[in-house]
């Protein structure tokens, strides 16, 4: 499949396509149109389109099923960027009582609209979904607190189950837990909603089957079709991650609700377990609804804090800095250095994809994602002292993760 995408909007778009990496053939602005030759061509399943921008894709739909390609800022794909439900959900008596609603825009469908394509993959003949009984199974519990975010706001957060019993009902992560998976190694996450609305979860980015990719309405083959998670029901999604690399999850209903009051988190899939002390994590997202037309405040957590715990590395010592960026509706930007120099960074993955060689190019320490973009670099210490990982949202609001580099020590230094 070749997409050809032209933005004639005011803003940018971060688009994300479901189920499948995409190559970037060519892109333009006012000015030019450039061929990414071959060997620069990462696999990606997002791009942010510039204002004025254009954009060529490639891709083969391998999976059947039904998939998405949509913008990841939530107001661009929620009510808010349609005429869903105005002035009256089904039948229009200025247009002569006769402009009846789609049928995916009824009641029980699914809740996307504005800036998404839905993609029907044929399924060859004889395709069979993988049927494997033994999976290492998760129970993910998603469950509200009222008045959690800064005593204001009602915190919506995932838990994992450890053990027989539940967790507390008020018990909740943001960003919720690392879900840790191993390479080909066939999981069954229970997705159990403790929540009094509906939800639904996305696994994003990893090349899975439709059915539990997790677009409520929407996912899935023929008439089995993913449900949306009503209260107090469950959802199993079932597939073996593939690839090795850093992907969020998040909820995928009524985002800006719901990913904006902390229904979002990472999983790293790995070949072998991580060395924490040099391998580290940071999501950066939302804190709150954030506010149509992206009007200051909007809220944004780094970990979960709006002063985040400290990185500790060791001077001489590989590290692997892992980036989530999934605010709900915001472009967020990440600067490493000290407190005034940019430092120089290795990019070694894009959206959980290792890159090709040719862009594994050192450079400057800064970058911009859209919501839902992750990037892996390595980075290498070369003395001791502070450093740090600022985060910020153009509009101001902007985040310290303290970084210490350490001395090594004289063990460690001798090996
Ligand atoms: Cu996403």
């Amino acid at each position: 499949m070749h997409f050809r995408i032209v933005n004639a909007a005011a803003v940018e778009h971060p688009l994300h396509l479901h189920g499948f990496y995409f190559r970037v053939t060519r892109h333009g602005g006012e000015r030019a149109d450039t061929v990414v030759p071959r060997a620069r061509q990462d696999l990606r399943n997002m791009h942010t389109v510039d204002i004025g921008g254009s954009l060529s894709l490639s891709f083969v739909p391998t999976t059947p099923g039904n998939w998405v390609f949509h913008c990841h800022f939530a107001s661009h794909v929620g009510d808010h960027s349609s005429l869903h439900g105005s002035p009256d959900a089904h039948v229009i008596p200025a247009a002569g009582g006769a402009h009846v609603v789609p049928e995916h825009d009824r009641p029980g469908g699914h809740t996307m609209r504005g800036l998404v394509i839905g993609m029907h993959v044929t399924p060859a003949p004889g395709y069979r979904e993988p049927d494997v009984t033994e999976r290492r199974t998760m129970n993910l519990l998603v469950q509200k607190v009222p008045n959690d975010l800064f005593g204001q706001q009602t915190a919506y957060g995932f838990v994992l189950q450890e053990g027989e019993q539940p967790p507390a009902r008020d018990s909740i992560l943001v960003p919720g837990p690392v879900l840790e998976l191993t390479r080909r190694q066939p999981v069954r996450i229970v997705v159990h909603n403790k929540m009094d609305e509906p939800t639904g979860v996305h696994w994003h980015g990893l090349e899975i089957e439709s059915f539990p990719d997790g677009v409520p309405g929407f996912s899935g083959i023929d008439t089995r079709i993913t449900p949306a998670i009503p209260p107090g029901g469950s959802f199993a999604a079932e597939f073996t991650p593939p690839r090795s690399g850093t992907y969020p999850y998040h909820a995928h209903l009524h985002e800006m609700r719901q990913i904006g009051s902390g229904l979002y988190g990472a999983i790293i899939v790995s070949d072998t377990p991580r060395d924490t002390t040099r391998d580290h994590l940071v999501v950066a997202g939302g804190g709150g609804m954030p506010i149509f037309h992206k009007q200051a405040p909007t809220f944004l957590l780094v970990n979960g804090r709006r002063e985040p715990r400290p990185i500790r590395m060791i001077a001489g010592e590989p590290n692997r800095l892992r980036l989530v960026s999934i605010h709900s509706d915001e472009i967020l930007s990440f600067r490493f250095g000290t407190e005034t120099a940019v430092a120089r960074w290795t990019p070694v993955a894009r959206d959980g994809a290792d890159l090709p060689s040719a862009l594994r190019v050192t450079r400057s320490a800064l970058v911009s994602m859209g919501p839902g973009e992750t990037a892996d670099f390595s980075y290498v210490p070369a003395r001791p002292g502070p450093m740090q990982l600022e985060v910020w949202i153009r509009r101001g609001i902007r985040i310290v993760l303290p970084v210490v580099v350490e001395a090594p020590k004289k063990e460690a230094a001798r090996r």
